[in-house]
């Protein structure tokens, strides 16, 4: 194990530790439970293939074991300025997807180079699949109340990736791939910073909401951003960092910070990010400057209703104004109607109507 630990190190991962696959129906019962409460449409595949998720054999056959590993990926991005849009940190580079998948990948052939014969499945980001469950079991990840999954190594600003196995004589309990490892703190019992800062009120005493999570609303939703919700956007035009920011326990491991890969070194100036800008986007324009980021995945259309839901929220702005009733084709009238009226509304009280 220790060779696939040091493998991962030089591939810039942090290699969490290892578990039987066998453990995965434990977290079925709070799954049903989370799940009962209904799943947006933009995430209806969570309800899907939950034997898959319950037997990882059904994902690679004959599994017997489960590495798990985490990709930092901390960078500054303070775009307070309403007039500049605002990516969620993760997604200011390269698709992490790629990335991590092709190191995941690189450690699978180094497995087999080890033990020949056996077989590998690398996972990121793919349901139906615990991938929080199986990081927390190595002892050295923590989940907080913002959901995400924090390490010692880098706090919650790390993506999950595992690699599935089916070597045989795996073992029969989970261990971090290093025995010295600490388990980073768990939540202060008085501590809800995170869900008190959360922008959309998406954790409410029923539970999670994962339709007033901005990042659901402008990354996975496929419909219109409800108008209700829309001041709780701000300037954010992909994604939502607010309840890992708001933690102070991961400021603490924030400390002495992991370099990012170089893959998600930030690609976007602030002029291209300025939402006035952003409002002459074309789609060619979009294809060209977001090709091989997460950004591309949710396609023009859905990040120009993200651009106009955030010009809404601009101070009055007669530029803003005009480009927002500038003839345009859209799937979101809604959105824009929206975007249209706040402007029109601020822009009026200012009295330069
Ligand atoms: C769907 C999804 C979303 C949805 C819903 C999120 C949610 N909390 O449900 C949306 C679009 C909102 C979302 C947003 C984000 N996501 Co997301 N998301 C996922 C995905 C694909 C599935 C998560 C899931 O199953 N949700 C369904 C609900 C029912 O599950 P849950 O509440 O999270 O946990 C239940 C079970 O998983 C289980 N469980 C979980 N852990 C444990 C532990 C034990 C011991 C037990 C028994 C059970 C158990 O029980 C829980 C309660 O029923 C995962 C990847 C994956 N395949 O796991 C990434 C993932 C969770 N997301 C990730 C990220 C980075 C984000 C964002 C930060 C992105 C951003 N900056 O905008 C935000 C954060 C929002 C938040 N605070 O939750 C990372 C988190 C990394 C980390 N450090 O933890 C993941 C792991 C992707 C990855 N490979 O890195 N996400
Ligand atoms: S990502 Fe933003 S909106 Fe979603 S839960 Fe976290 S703080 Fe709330
Ligand atoms: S803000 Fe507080 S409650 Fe939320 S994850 Fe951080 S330590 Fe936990």
């Amino acid at each position: 194990m220790e060779a696939i630990a040091q493998k991962a190190r030089e591939l810039g991962l942090i290699p969490l530790g290892y578990a039987p696959a066998a453990l995965a129906p434990r977290g079925e019962k709070s799954f049903r439970e989370h799940l009962r409460a209904g799943i947006p449409a933009g995430v209806a595949y969570l309800g899907k293939n939950q034997e898959a998720r319950n037997d990882p054999s059904l994902i690679l056959p004959n599994c017997s074991l489960i590495m798990s590993f985490a990709l930092p990926y901390y960078q500054e991005n303070l775009s307070e300025d309403p007039e500049t849009g605002r990516i969620s940190i993760y997604a200011l580079g390269r698709d992490y997807h790629k990335t991590l998948r092709k190191k995941l990948d690189l450690i699978g052939k180094h497995l087999k180079t080890l033990v020949p014969g056996c077989n590998t499945r690398a996972i990121t980001d793919s349901a139906p699949f615990y991938e929080q469950f199986f990081a927390e079991m190595t002892g050295i990840a923590v989940r907080g109340k913002n959901n995400l999954v924090r390490v010692n190594q880098g706090g919650s600003w790390v993506f999950l990736g595992e690699l599935l196995t089916d070597i045989s004589g795996a073992v029969s309990e989970s261990r971090p791939f290093s025995a010295g490892e600490q388990h980073p703190a768990p939540c202060p019992p008085g501590c809800r910073l995170c869900q008190t800062r959360c922008p959309g009120g998406a954790f409410t005493p029923q539970g999670f909401k994962i339709e007033r999570c901005l990042s659901y609303l402008t990354i996975e939703n496929p419909g219109e951003i409800p108008p209700e919700m829309i001041p709780a956007l701000g300037n954010r035009i992909y994604g939502c960092d607010e309840c890992q920011l708001a933690c102070p326990e991961n400021r603490k491991l924030l400390r002495r910070p992991p370099a990012p890969d170089p893959d998600f070194k930030c690609r976007y100036s602030r002029e291209l990010l300025s939402i006035s800008a952003l409002l002459d986007l074309t789609e060619e324009d979009f294809l060209r400057i977001f090709a091989g980021s997460p950004v591309f995945r949710i396609g023009y259309q859905a990040f120009m209703r993200n651009v106009f839901a955030a010009a809404a929220n601009v101070p009055g702005n007669p530029e803003i104004l005009r480009k927002l009733k500038a003839p345009r084709d859209t799937v979101y009238p809604l959105t824009l109607r929206e975007s249209i009226r706040a402007q029109s509304a601020k822009f009026s009280k200012n009295g330069e109507a």
